[in-house]
């Protein structure tokens, strides 16, 4: 009996001991497998007589079903230990800055689409918003385009044709945004219209998709003086450079008189041409004094309200701020095009920290 005290002891004080599952494995071979020390007194009963069994049997049993538990209990206890170090080794720190950049990027029309709006709020320009689908009247007529105005060939217009309905087009400039405007809002009034453009051409400098920004002053004493000196105030700003020059040259326009097309000077540097200065001339906006018409089809008054109005390309000042020599990429949606171009998303173009990025 004392024996079997003490082999119980052991044997359990060795479960309770074994560090790990496969040691524990191991106490439970040698005393319960084949040939275990359990398993082999168990055997001791079959060659006793009944009597002797009858004593015998119960305290062997007992050691039997002592060690099978503690096994049980030891394994676990081992196997817990295990999942909660498994656990722990997986725990995610939700609090880690992830390394890796974002995958997308800012396309350069919107990034100057962000700038130009950061330099005419500075100049007290609020920006205005219209529908691309347009009738004919807010795109055409209201402009002092008419039906058989020579000047809608300018405009390779897309129409939109609906049973039954009056014909729309997909407006060819924001200028119909202006028209809205004004017929919305009392002078004055001095706001920009960015936005998509559509006109059906299609090469290596014109998409039928185009993105436009125009302005819109009016108010009452405007004049070209005006005109000229926010051009050249909103392109100092643009271009980040204070030797910027401009030439108006006399032009037409349906909707302005006069009308003015404004180029500006660059100049030679390392064999590249660069904006500033006047060895040369690049055609850059379209301007003018808003059409008497045009003010009079908006419900003003000629005689008491004058305005400015301008145009220009946002994908052709993107191209000529950040060196791209070819339209297309911008709409095609390649990654690695938009990887080199793009710009981060945190660059938020202000005035004091200069709009570019
Ligand atoms: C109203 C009155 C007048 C907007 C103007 C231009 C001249 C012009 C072109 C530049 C390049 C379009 O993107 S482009 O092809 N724009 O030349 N735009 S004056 O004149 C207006 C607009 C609205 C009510």
């Amino acid at each position: 009996m004392t024996d079997l005290t003490d082999l119980q002891s052991h044997l359990l004080a060795a479960i309770a001991a074994s560090p790990g599952l496969d040691a524990l494995e191991t106490c439970r071979v040698h005393a319960l497998g084949k040939q275990g020390q359990v398993t082999l007194l168990l055997k001791t009963l079959g060659a006793m007589s009944p009597e002797e069994r009858l004593v015998k049997g119960p305290p062997i049993q007992a050691l039997r079903e002592a060690v099978t538990a503690a096994v049980a209990t030891r394994k676990a206890m081992l196997e817990g230990a295990a999942l909660d170090a498994k656990l722990a080794g997986e725990r995610v720190d939700m609090t880690l800055p992830v390394d890796l950049p974002p995958p997308g990027s800012i396309h350069p029309v919107s990034q100057v689409m962000d700038e130009l709006a950061e330099i005419f709020a500075d100049l007290g320009f609020a920006v205005a918003t219209g529908p691309e689908i347009e009738d004919d009247w807010h795109n055409f007529t209201a402009l002092n385009i008419p039906e058989t105005h020579p000047a809608r060939a300018m405009h390779d217009t897309f129409y939109v044709e609906r049973d039954g309905a009056e014909r729309h087009v997909l407006r060819t400039h924001t200028s119909p945004v202006q028209i809205r405007t004004m017929l919305q809002q009392k002078p004055p009034i001095r706001i920009i219209a960015p936005g998509r453009v559509y006109r059906s051409d299609w090469d290596a400098t014109h998409t039928p998709m185009f993105h436009q920004i125009e302005g819109l002053v009016i108010d009452r004493g405007i004049t070209l003086g005006h005109l000229k000196w926010t051009l050249e105030t909103f392109l100092k700003a643009f271009f980040e450079r204070d030797d910027i020059v401009l030439r108006l040259r006399p032009s037409y326009f349906p909707f302005t008189e006069p009308s003015a097309e404004v180029d500006v000077g660059w100049t030679m540097k390392n064999g590249r041409r660069t904006l500033g200065g006047s060895e040369g001339w690049m055609e850059l906006l379209g301007s003018g004094m808003v059409h008497p018409r045009v003010l009079t089809n908006a419900g003003l008054d000629p005689a008491e309200w004058q305005g400015f109005a301008f145009g220009v390309g946002v994908d052709r000042l993107a191209m000529l701020k950040y060196g791209m020599d070819d339209l297309r990429p911008f709409f095609e949606a390649d990654g690695r095009w938009l990887k080199h171009y793009g710009f981060s998303a945190l660059d938020v173009p202000t005035l004091s920290g200069g709009v570019g990025a």
